[in-house]
């Protein structure tokens, strides 16, 4: 099922199975692991991150961008698994954009009480691609603020599975996310995993 929560904003609903990605994602960080990264205005960043494919996101003194190389070991990232680049091409697809082959993955690891603030995703070179975001683990409120960063925001939950593509003139919205719960459902789940596709280089 497919739903267009906001202009030119998809959710595929349970979309991923979630069980074969947890393992594709043990494999990448076993070669590039979680941390924290330094950013502009001396704090580090709240959520853990790591990154698959040709360019990952990076954050230092200096600023944002995309990297070919882990500043960690100054060799490249790790190979995007097969099943990560499959699975966001045929997402994209679906929802209309045809010939999406991400080069980058960014891994978001958020832990219960973190949260993601309002933000533009900006250092991409080319806006016309979609950026396709997988969700796993616990739940999370998705924040979507629109073209100014204040007011009241639409919420969406996104679930396990569920996954968003974003296109066209959504692209530079703010978003967020809200703080990370527990799932009473779910008292084992202590994380969500956010896998983030685009095409960066
Ligand atoms: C997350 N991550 O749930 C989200 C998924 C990030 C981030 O926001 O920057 O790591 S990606 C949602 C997204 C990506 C790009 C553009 C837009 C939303 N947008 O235009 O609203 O961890
Ligand atoms: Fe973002």
């Amino acid at each position: 099922p497919q739903e267009e929560i906001y202009p030119e904003v998809f959710v595929l609903a349970d979309f991923a199975d979630t069980g074969s990605l947890r393992e594709a994602v043990s494999s990448v960080i076993r070669k590039a692991p979680f941390r924290k990264m330094m950013t502009p205005i001396g704090h580090y960043t709240g959520i853990p991150l790591t990154n698959c494919g040709k360019f990952g996101w990076v954050s230092d003194i200096h600023g944002y961008r995309y990297l070919s190389k882990d500043p960690q070991t100054n060799g490249p990232w790790p190979a995007m698994p097969e099943i990560f680049s499959t699975l966001a091409s045929s997402a994209a697809e679906q929802v209309g954009y045809p010939g999406f082959k991400p080069d980058a993955c960014l891994i978001n690891c958020y832990e219960l009480g973190t949260k993601l603030n309002a933000h533009q995703d900006k250092n991409e070179k080319d806006f016309s691609w979609p950026i396709v975001s997988v969700s796993i683990g616990l739940p999370a409120v998705f924040q979507i603020f629109g073209k100014k960063r204040e007011g009241k925001p639409f919420n969406y939950q996104l679930h396990d599975g569920d996954v968003m593509v974003w296109g066209g003139k959504s692209r530079l919205i703010y978003h967020g996310v809200k703080t990370i719960k527990p799932d009473n459902q779910n008292p084992s789940l202590q994380q969500r995993i956010n896998l983030t596709f685009r095409k960066a280089g």
